[in-house]
């Protein structure tokens, strides 16, 4: 009660500035839709122009709210960078509303760049951001809603006495930026972690804080790691060790783990650990290494994640940017660039050495003409199609069991990378367990197609499963990244039947391998499999049989996607 009404005089008897002009429109006019075949359906994107990173997730009163990086007047990034906001009930429908942080000030008249949103006791929601100064400098700074009685919260001011975080010593103006949702320990005392680096040592600073307003930097930072550039979008969270269930940010005892995650710039990669934490001494243990080959939410494309905790569901939710693979010339022909990954809820494996990752259930909300069969034996060379739903607009799940084990190859000795191993054994490699999959996005004569698949393999005495998204053929345009993804799937598959399940959205495709265990995103641009052209199809190039044991198909309707509602 104390801790609420000293939150509260502060917040009142500090001066935040003028509400941000917001009647910013953007001059350029979205082609139709007959000419946009890759615009999504149920993806997260605004109504046109560039959009980065997710930021300030969170739910409050009754609204889900997410802001984001966005260049209001382009396609293409810019070094004038706005927080835009969109609000919804559900996450699957949006409504866009106006600009909520514009780079206006001295503190951040060169963009306001990303971070997170906290709910401050006495139920204040506050925003800090990076600013890109006058002088070029990354700042920290601090906004909150202009009145906590609009449902909405549509108009944000910026507290007059920013930046609260200066560039510390020693780091270069550019490498000190994206504070995170804050944390309370048991001291009273909020912490936030923001990224930097200093030579290629990759840095997580802590600043602890009484008050919100003022904070000063701990001595020693959360973590360092030598040679990993440096870290954008730090995410710092705990996860039950014993449920899925989501855990609110600032909960710590003896059930919680805490993941530290990083964004690695010089990769576009998120990489996470899972650790022990003691805010006391202000150290955290984690139990895996940051190195490029260790634990990522994603193989593919999908960086500077951001998580927030739904209490309305108690579950933790994950969302990051999924750029495009295409050209900025085809970016500047679209109109836009730039998508959100579908939400996920995420926790700790039982095995407590991963995380495991699910799309949110409120997909279930756009389903339709739902198909499914169970048992269907695909045989060496086996191409089934799965008709009755909407190929370029579906969810998929799929059953893979395996028997005759002991037939798998044994796995090549010099094969340790993943990616690579799927590079070299793409989709048109024959084996013995594999490839099998999902042929997604494929066009009447199959000249494009994107292939996501397993293979497994014996390794001294035990089974490795690969599972890989092939992007060489999904479009017949030149000039598109069409880097094949993969990653191991730490599952047993003489206990575990292999599952799959697949988002197909027209240009993006998310691969849930293992119930969630490994995740693969990728982005495509067909341009025969396009809308009611598109195919889908299941298959087996493995010399060995697959059965599969049960597959689940529906359509997915398209949601409200940032249109202006009455
Ligand atoms: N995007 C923001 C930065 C962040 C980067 C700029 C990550 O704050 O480090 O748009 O994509």
């Amino acid at each position: 009660m104390r801790r609420t009404a000293i939150f509260f005089s502060i917040f009142l008897v500090l001066d935040f500035g003028h509400v941000q002009s917001n009647s910013i429109t953007s001059e350029s006019k979205l082609p139709s839709a007959t000419e946009q075949p890759h615009r999504t359906a149920f993806h997260f994107q605004p109504p046109q122009n560039w959009m980065n990173d997710p930021n300030g997730p969170m739910y409050y009163n009754g609204v889900y709210h997410l802001f984001y990086q966005h260049n209001p007047f382009g396609p293409l990034f810019s070094n004038q960078i706005y927080w835009a906001h969109s609000v919804s009930q559900d996450l699957i429908n949006w409504i866009p509303l106006d600009l909520a942080i514009a780079p206006t000030e001295p503190f951040d008249i060169n963009s306001c760049w990303s971070g997170s949103a906290t709910i401050l006791p006495g139920n204040i929601p506050a925003i800090l951001y990076t600013g890109i100064d006058s002088e070029n400098r990354q700042v920290q700074n601090l906004a909150v809603p202009k009145n906590l009685s609009d449902p909405y919260l549509n108009e944000w001011v910026k507290y007059t006495g920013n930046p609260v975080i200066n560039l510390p010593d020693g780091i270069q103006p550019d490498d000190f930026r994206d504070p995170t949702t804050a944390w309370m320990a048991d001291d009273g005392r909020w912490r936030i972690l923001v990224g930097s680096q200093k030579d290629k040592t990759g840095i997580a600073f802590v600043y602890q804080s009484d008050d919100f307003v003022s904070w000063s930097k701990y001595d020693s930072p959360l973590l360092t790691v030598p040679g990993t550039g440096i870290w954008e979008c730090p995410d710092f969270f705990p996860v039950w060790v014993d449920s899925a269930k989501g855990v609110d940010t600032s909960v710590m005892n003896s059930r919680v783990k805490h993941v530290l995650k990083v964004g690695l710039f010089d990769y576009a990669r998120d990489y996470y650990m899972i650790g022990n934490y003691s805010p006391s001494k202000e150290n955290y243990v984690p139990q895996n290494e940051l190195t490029l080959s260790t634990l990522r939410y994603d193989y593919g494309k999908y960086y500077a994640s951001k998580s927030f905790f739904d209490p309305v569901k108690d579950r933790r939710i994950l969302m990051a940017w999924v750029n495009e693979s295409d050209s900025e010339a085809d970016d500047i022909a679209k109109g836009w660039s730039g998508l959100h990954s579908f939400p996920r809820s995420v926790w700790l494996d039982q095995n407590q050495k991963q995380l495991v990752q699910w799309p949110i259930d409120e997909i279930e909300m756009l389903y339709e003409n739902e198909v499914s069969f169970q048992y269907k034996k695909l045989e060496d060379g086996s191409l089934h199609e799965i008709q009755g739903v909407t190929a370029s607009q579906a969810d998929v799940k799929i059953s893979f069991k395996l028997a005759n084990l002991e037939e798998a190859e044994e796995m090549d000795p010099g094969w340790v990378d993943p990616q690579l191993i799927c590079s070299e054994q793409d989709a048109s490699k024959q084996g013995k367990f594999g490839p099998f999959g999902l042929l997604a996005l494929a066009s009447n004569d199959l000249t494009e197609q994107t292939a996501i698949f397993f293979r497994v393999f014996q390794k001294n005495g035990r089974y490795v499963v690969l599972m890989c998204s092939d992007q060489s053929r999904s479009s017949t345009k030149n000039g598109i990244d069409k880097t094949i993804y993969g990653a191991f799937l730490e599952i047993d598959p003489q206990e575990d039947e292999i599952s799959l399940r697949t988002l197909i959205d027209h240009s993006i495709i998310e691969s849930f391998g293992g119930g969630g265990k490994t995740c693969i995103t990728a982005r495509v641009y067909p341009t025969l499999a396009i809308g009611g052209d598109a195919r889908l199809f299941v298959f087996n190039y493995g010399t060995e049989s697959v059965v599969i044991s049960e597959l689940n198909a529906w359509s997915v309707k398209k949601a409200q996607m940032n249109v202006q509602t009455p």
